[in-house]
């Protein structure tokens, strides 16, 4: 049985004590190989090496060398890209095209645009006058903050690792990143994509292990870590803080959502039913950017669902390399549990049930994957836990408004603030309603339209802080003012 091993200093070790735990793949159910199970030892050793390179070799190369590493990583990624596919898809179970077009490609596009954007951020100026009429300058710089713990989760494993890994380095930091036990292989690849990039050891260090009492605990424990960046549920950012705030060190936070579509009558339907197809279906609904409330303008309602139930028909399950597959499995059975739970609850409560609602049948190969049904449903009370609870899953609960005003109390009646998208052709409309929904991220006409240098990040609930662009280096460095007497 293969083993997935940390990678602290430079160097592939198993744990000292032995400890490892399985990995079953989402799609078949099957055991594929097991996981060195991170303990104190490891966090120590991994901190240790992570800040033994900050003072040391990593300190010396400049920015332009930084950024020439960066780019350096981002080839190594191309250069073994099917490596990161096969990886990322047999931990995640997702169909190939989705790792070959969106996920693997933009690991490598991570690297790249923080090498662009560390070159290119200035710092302030300011020229203060002083009594002697001599004046003062005052002038800020950056430093890297120092060692960063980077806890991830499995949606998007490879992505979501890279989005905080890529600006931390090329900041000048080091790293010590705890991937989600569900999704170890390709934070473990990258260790070799490193090392032959040139990267000096102890830069990238990456421990496995779980939450709670393991790994991703000791390491937000560990008082030589200077900041935490972690993406995942809203209940785990709040033990995370408590343990970064002894010590004082800052946190950035990618949570959770319950992100809403809002569809006006007059949108081009045809582009709406594209766009919801991939914000409610896509990777199996786990994505934290996906909608699972949808509000559609009354007279566009019984028309858009039963367009949209349709659509569904054509999301064919199967083996991720299966040239028909276009739906995933969910991540794990365990999961699959909580999504079911939410699927009979639903229904127990009187849901009108438009489509899926249950598991569905895969041949014999297949059926011990963690599958589940697409669903929609209409007719749930506004408070009910399948509308006010981040599922995570293949489904959507579809409710008609009538007024504007209506509609941005009911989109804003949630504990979190991740996304939305809005659909109509009126533009004015579409402003009017972008700034009243309470939320980090809004698409107009789309979904998932990433551009690297804007803002990302959510409200309320849903986060702590935004990532991306200057927003990254502003979290991965601390901008020390100098000021000089003239
Ligand atoms: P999770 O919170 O269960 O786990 C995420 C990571 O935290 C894992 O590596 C896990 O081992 C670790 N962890 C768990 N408990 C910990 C603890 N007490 N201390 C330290 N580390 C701990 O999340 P998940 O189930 O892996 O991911 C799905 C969640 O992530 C969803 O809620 C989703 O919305 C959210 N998410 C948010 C964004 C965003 O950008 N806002 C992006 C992707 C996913
Ligand atoms: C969540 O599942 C996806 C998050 C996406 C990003 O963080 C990003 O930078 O695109």
């Amino acid at each position: 049985m293969p083993e997935i091993r940390h990678f602290i200093d430079g160097t592939y070790r198993a744990s000292t004590n032995g400890r490892t735990f399985p990995k079953y793949r989402p799609y078949d159910g099957r055991h594929i190989f097991d996981v060195c199970e991170g303990g104190r030892e490891e966090i120590d050793a991994a901190v240790g090496a992570a800040r033994a390179a900050l003072h040391g070799p990593w300190a010396k190369v400049s920015v332009d060398d930084r950024a020439d590493l960066m780019r350096a990583i981002a080839a190594g990624i191309t250069k073994r890209f099917d490596d990161f596919v096969s990886a990322e898809m047999n931990d995640t179970g997702q169909p190939i095209s989705a790792m070959r077009h969106a996920f693997v490609p933009r690991g490598a596009a991570n690297f790249n645009a923080f090498a662009d954007l560390v070159k290119a951020v200035s710092t302030e100026c300011f020229h203060t006058e002083t009594p002697d009429g001599r004046g003062a300058l005052n002038y800020a710089i950056r430093k890297p903050k120092g060692v960063i713990g980077v806890i991830s989760p499995w949606n998007a494993p490879f992505l979501l690792m890279t989005w905080k890994v890529a600006p931390a380095l090329a900041c000048g930091n080091t790293v010590v990143v705890k991937p989600s036990e569900e999704t170890p292989s390709t934070a473990t690849l990258l260790g070799e994509v490193m090392n032959e990039a040139g990267v000096p050891n102890g830069v990238y260090n990456v421990v496995h292990g779980f939450g709670p009492d393991s790994a991703g605990a000791y390491l937000t424990e560990h008082q030589d870590v200077d900041a935490i960046t972690f993406t995942g549920e809203t209940r785990t950012g709040t033990a995370i803080m408590q343990a970064a705030a002894r010590g004082v060190r800052d946190v950035s936070f990618e949570l959770g959502g319950k992100n809403s579509a809002i569809i006006f009558a007059d949108a081009d339907l045809d582009a709406v039913l594209e766009g919801l197809m991939r914000s409610v279906f896509l990777n199996t609904g786990q994505v934290c950017l996906g909608t699972e409330r949808v509000f559609v303008e009354r007279p566009l309602f019984d028309r858009f669902v039963s367009a949209l139930a349709e659509r569904v028909k054509g999301l064919k399950p199967g083996h991720p390399e299966g040239a028909a597959t276009s739906f995933g499995p969910l991540i794990s059975s365990e999961h699959r549990k909580k999504v079911l739970s939410y699927y009979r609850r639903a229904e127990a409560d009187g849901a009108v049930i438009v489509s899926g609602g249950g598991v569905p049948e895969l041949p014999a190969e297949l059926s011990s994957g963690s599958w589940i049904e697409p669903t929609i449903w209409t007719g749930l009370p506004d408070d009910h836990p399948v509308i006010q609870e981040e599922i995570f899953g293949p489904c959507c609960h579809v409710r008609p408004f009538d007024t504007e005003k209506e509609v941005i109390g009911l989109a804003n009646d949630t504990l979190y603030g991740l996304s939305s998208t809005i659909w109509t052709q009126n533009l004015s409309r579409a402003h009017r309603m972008a700034a009243a929904i309470d939320v980090g991220v809004t698409w107009v006409n789309s979904w998932f339209l990433r551009d690297l240098r804007t803002p990302f990040g959510g409200t309320k609930q849903s986060g702590i802080g935004r990532e991306g662009g200057i927003h990254s280096l502003e979290f991965y460095s601390e901008l020390r003012n100098i000021c000089v007497k003239l």
